[in-house]
């Protein structure tokens, strides 16, 4: 009966619109003559879902009969965006339903605009996740993503008055189609109580972990198709329960509002995305989402290993796990207890398991990112966790006690615990010590990590266990779903569509960079992808501007790092140069937009400052009619996964101008250039292997570089450098009330004054202007341009994310390809 009637779903038109209409009749439970576009959006999804819920079946079915070895990468953060679109584009399925649309009389655009994101993540580390989610699948690995389910994403950002102020993102409030709640997967997690010690049959101490409270965690599948292949992975997040068994003595004993009152705190732990991107906030409830997710998705992975009946000793023949950052370093503990404690494995034989097993992706090396726990608050909630960690310590600086004796400096600085009052667990040290390797996410960064944050470690562990992995993006989401006209000239030009699994094919646009017709139909594609976010502005702000202007656009999260600030004050710098010019004089000048977008931190305060000013900027020179519409300033409010789809396949110049040193890599940049935008940047993260790529006449490259920041700031701090003249003349402005009440900006300017200046905006602004210019210069030169343009994108294929996990897959996880086999 299985092979007669299972998994029986067409992809052509009409089986299509058979199952609109059967979802709008029976899961909508509306009249087929009373649909809008959102039910519309409803009933494609639904039909979208039986498909990706087939092709899911049948790829776990594989997995588990082929039984080869598994990844699992655990992120706190998987930023996907929208998904429909994506797994129409991915299944092939895209021309069929269009067409099929159409005839029920919708739009295919109207309807893809009706999802609501999936925001489950602050900002690159979240959306890497996405991008190597999808090529997982793309290529066939077996993997698996681990994470949580927030009811509410990162918040949603308005404006008033200038301000970014934060709205909750439920984005669950209608069905989510996208995900297969298993509640029949529930998984229980233990937090707080004691431990005992107990000698076993055999004589050997053990230890139990008693009492406490008890919640549960849900799974809920999401389906991630695979491009032009049947693989579909699954990203399980966990969402939090309270136990029933444990209400219900509570509701006997009549205590009804303490149970109620219990069962929200248990719903709370997945409650909620914390919002900070690179900072540290020590909160009680990040710590116990952190554990609670960790045991979950390690209980689930044990379970699945089990069923194999596999010694222990082949566990990491079996099992991978990458720990996206250390968020999830709690793994490593829960890993080795359940060894030790549940399954009486001796201490060394686990740890080997354990350390050969996992593996480290370091994404910052902002001090003030760096994840450090209080013992006392680890010791309340996991006390046999706090044990195991001291241990892990104690064991480990023996080893390095007896590689390299009598150091006692170098202890004290690679110990796991911070031996402050209270103590602290370094969470990236344990990392470390738990793994068998560790990497970073661009040259410049993996090599920063072994000179800065990481370098103790090298003196003990030498070089060979820290690794660089340069990070990628998927090629279907950020140019064939984003920009369809460049893709469709693309496949013409190349003739197949084959680029899209293998990127370096890209190059094969090089020997069309003269032929007319091409470069035309660049032009156009660009042009086009400007009048959309032209209107995509005019829609969300108001403010009209010219697709002929040159598009300068820095979207991503604000941050003082980032330097949004001197954008900004660059910004200025033009507008009060362009208001000395005369008629005659601002005719010749190239004209500008200049796009900023992205979300502060709910409690960054400067950052929130930067947003502030830009608005009021913006305001000042948007409204000057004596400038004649050389210069727009816009803030594009709530910055998201969806909207920079719109945004970055219409720039022209982006920014990426970071402190040297300080972004780890970047994505976005990868993503701009890969569509034909030229790139201003610092010589930082994955700028530099770009220009490598593309050869630095197509890059606008200005800045000091990252082996010079120490003594810069060493100069700010206890030398009295005056700051740069330009930079004064604008700070002057502002001081003068030229964009409102200065008063109100006084924080801000005093982050660059005052032997401060943390982020060498004054040691970069004069070398920023005079590259400014240069991207003038060369804008006027269309011709020039576009060869650049094109250029850029042949030469992208190294950032494809494909490479980035083809590296992971064979140089770290060793694993391989398991091709989907199909029944029929
Ligand atoms: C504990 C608070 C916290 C939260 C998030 C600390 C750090 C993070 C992330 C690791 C920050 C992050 O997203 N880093 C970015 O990772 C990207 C993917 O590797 C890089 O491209 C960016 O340069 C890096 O800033």
């Amino acid at each position: 009966l299985w092979e007669k009637y299972g998994a029986d779903e067409s992809d052509d038109k009409e089986s299509f619109q058979k199952s609109f209409i059967r979802h709008v009749t029976t899961t909508l439970a509306r009249s087929i003559y009373n649909i809008d576009n959102f039910s519309a959006y409803q009933a494609t999804a639904h039909s979208v879902r039986d498909r990706l819920i087939n092709r899911w079946n049948e790829t776990q079915q594989t997995h588990t009969e082929v039984d080869s070895k598994r990844v699992y990468y655990l992120s706190l953060e998987f930023l996907l965006g929208r998904s429909l679109d994506n797994a129409l584009l991915n299944l092939g399925l895209k021309d069929n339903y269009g067409g099929g649309i159409k005839e029920l009389g919708f739009t295919m655009e109207d309807v893809l605009d009706q999802e609501v994101d999936a925001a489950l993540g602050n900002g690159g580390l979240g959306r890497l996740a996405a991008c190597y989610m999808d090529s997982l699948a793309t290529m066939d690995y077996p993997a698996w993503g681990y994470g949580l389910r927030y009811t509410y994403g990162i918040f949603q950002q308005r404006l008033k008055d200038g301000y970014q102020i934060e709205f909750p993102d439920y984005w669950l409030n209608f069905d989510n189609p996208w995900e297969l709640p298993r509640l029949d997967v529930v998984v229980d997690v233990q937090f707080c109580g004691s431990v005992n010690r107990y000698t076993d049959e055999e004589g050997h101490k053990r230890y139990v972990w008693e009492g406490g409270d008890t919640l549960q965690a849900i799974a809920y599948d999401v389906p991630i198709p695979g491009y032009g292949t049947k693989n579909c992975i699954n990203i399980r997040l966990w969402s939090s329960k309270p136990k029933r068994q444990f209400d219900l003595t509570r509701f006997n004993e009549g205590q009804y509002e303490q149970a109620v009152y219990e069962q929200m705190q248990a719903e709370n732990i997945t409650a909620v995305l914390y919002p900070n991107d690179n900072h540290m906030v020590g909160k009680e409830l990040r710590l116990k989402q952190q554990y609670f997710w960790v045991a979950a998705s390690l209980f689930d992975i044990v379970r699945r290993f089990k069923k194999s009946e596999k010694p222990w000793s082949d566990f990491p023949l079996q099992v991978a796990i990458q720990l996206n950052d250390t968020h999830p370093t709690l793994a490593i503990v829960e890993l080795q207890r359940i060894l030790v404690d549940l399954e009486g494995i001796g201490w060394d034989e686990a740890w080997a398991i354990v350390t050969q097993t996992f593996a480290f992706t370091n994404h910052t090396i902002l001090p003030e990112a760096m994840e450090r726990w209080p013992v006392p608050m680890i010791q309340y909630l996991l006390p046999r966790h706090m044990q195991i960690i001291f241990d892990i310590n104690l064991f480990f600086l023996q080893k390095v006690e007896k590689a390299i004796p009598n150091n006692r400096d170098l202890l004290a600085k690679l110990s796991i615990i911070e031996e402050s009052t209270p103590q602290f667990v370094r969470m990236a040290h344990l990392a470390i010590v738990g793994s068998h390797r560790v990497n970073g996410v661009a040259a410049l960064h993996s090599e920063l990590i072994k000179k800065t944050i990481f370098k103790d470690f090298i003196q003990f562990y030498g070089e060979s266990k820290f690794e660089n992995k340069t990070n990628g993006i998927t090629p279907r989401r950020w140019l064939h779903q984003a920009n369809p006209k460049l893709s469709e000239l693309i496949t013409e030009t190349l003739g197949s569509k084959n680029w899209l699994k293998n990127l370096d094919l890209l190059k094969g646009l090089k020997s069309y960079v003269d032929n007319k017709d091409f470069r035309k139909r660049w032009v156009a594609a660009k042009l086009s992808n400007k009048v959309r976010l032209a209107d995509y502005i005019q829609k969300a702000t108001g403010i009209v501007v010219n697709s002929n202007a040159l598009f300068d656009v820095q979207v991503k999260r604000i941050h003082e790092y980032k330097r949004q600030f001197m954008n900004i004050l660059g910004v200025i710098h033009r507008y009060n140069t362009l208001k000395k010019m005369t008629s005659e004089e601002r005719a010749c000048v190239v004209h500008r937009v200049v796009i900023f977008g992205g979300k502060a931190a709910p409690g960054y305060y400067i950052a929130k400052l930067v947003i502030k000013l830009i608005n009021s900027v913006a305001d000042v020179v948007n409204n000057d009619n004596s400038i004649e519409d050389s210069l727009k300033v816009v803030f594009i409010p709530d910055y998201n996964v969806s909207v920079a789809e719109i945004i970055i396949p219409a720039s022209d110049i982006s920014q990426h101008i970071s402190t040297a040193g300080t972004e780890a890599s970047g994505t976005s940049n990868m993503k701009f250039v890969l569509n034909g935008g030229l790139i201003l940047g610092t010589v930082d993260g994955a700028n530099i292997e770009i220009c490598e790529e593309i050869g630095d006449d197509n890059i606008f490259m200005f800045g000091n570089l990252a082996h010079q920041v120490d003594d810069l700031r060493h100069a700010h701090r206890y030398r009295n450098v005056p700051v740069d003249p330009s930079l004064q003349a604008v700070i002057n402005d502002i001081e003068s009330g030229q964009f409102g009440d200065s008063r109100i900006f006084a924080p801000l300017i005093n982050t660059l004054t005052h032997g401060k200046d943390y982020y060498l905006i004054s040691d970069d602004f004069q070398s920023y202007l005079d590259t400014q210019k240069l991207v003038d210069e060369s804008y006027k030169d269309q011709e020039g341009w576009t060869t650049k343009s094109i250029m850029c994108s042949a030469h992208m294929g190294k950032f494809s994310s494909d490479r980035a996990i083809q590296e992971y897959a064979d140089q770290i996880w060793e694993i391989k390809p398991v091709p989907v086999m199909t029944k029929k």
